[in-house]
């Protein structure tokens, strides 16, 4: 299975990937996840992410599609991965195609976890009381949201037109979005 989670910030994406990971027997890979612990260890690729992910600005293409293609490259995605938080704009999008045509392989569905702002921010806002991440600022949210809107939502469209994009309501209760999603895979 090879799956890409699609949704605006707070949705359930990190939340789902790992239980969805886990249902189909392989790795969830977190961009977000990936970037924030090469800024905890104060790694190069750490220091040229940090301004970008504290403002709610996206991480240059550049240095996201060598990560990313980087990961992809592992023996433990061979048979499938759950990719969560990227591609977040048509480019990227494009350029996971090649990459996985060049191992001779390719999607097989990307899911759209919808909710909405006010949603969303509640779920950053409370998240930021336990976690205290640097981009769960209300204005950073914001930020992150306008982003959303304006770079990924393109993404839906793209998959959309490969046949690839199912959509799933993220506004219920973790256990019944999961299932949702596995029922939705499924019948695929
Ligand atoms: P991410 O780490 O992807 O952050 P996110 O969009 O907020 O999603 P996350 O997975 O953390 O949250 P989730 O919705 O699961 O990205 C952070 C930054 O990294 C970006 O702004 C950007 O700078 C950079 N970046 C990452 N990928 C990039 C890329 N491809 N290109 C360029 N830059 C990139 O959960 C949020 C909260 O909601 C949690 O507290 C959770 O417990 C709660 N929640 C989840 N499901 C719920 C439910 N059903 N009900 C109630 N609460 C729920």
């Amino acid at each position: 299975m090879r799956l890409v989670l699609v949704g605006p910030p707070g949705a359930g994406k990190g939340t789902q990937a790992t239980r969805l990971a886990d249902t189909f027997g392989v790795p969830a890979i977190s961009t977000g996840d990936i970037f924030r612990t090469n800024v905890k260890r104060e790694t190069e690729l750490g220091r040229k992410a940090q301004a970008y992910m504290s403002h709610g600005a996206l991480v240059p293409d550049e240095v996201t599609n060598a990560m990313v293609r980087e990961r992809l490259a592992k023996d433990d995605v061979a048979e499938g991965f759950v990719l969560d938080g990227y591609p977040r704009n048509p480019e990227q999008a494009v350029e996971l195609d090649a990459m996985l045509a060049d191992h001779g392989v390719a999607l097989n569905a990307v899911v759209e976890i919808t909710a909405d702002s006010d949603e969303v921010t509640k779920r950053l806002l409370k998240r930021a009381e336990i976690e205290g991440r640097a981009d769960d600022t209300e204005d950073v949210i914001r930020k992150r949201l306008s982003v959303y809107a304006d770079s990924t939502a393109p993404v839906m469209a793209y998959y959309d037109g490969q046949g690839l994009l199912v959509k799933v309501d993220g506004t219920a209760e973790v256990d019944v979005v999961t299932r949702r999603m596995v029922d939705a895979l499924r019948v695929r």
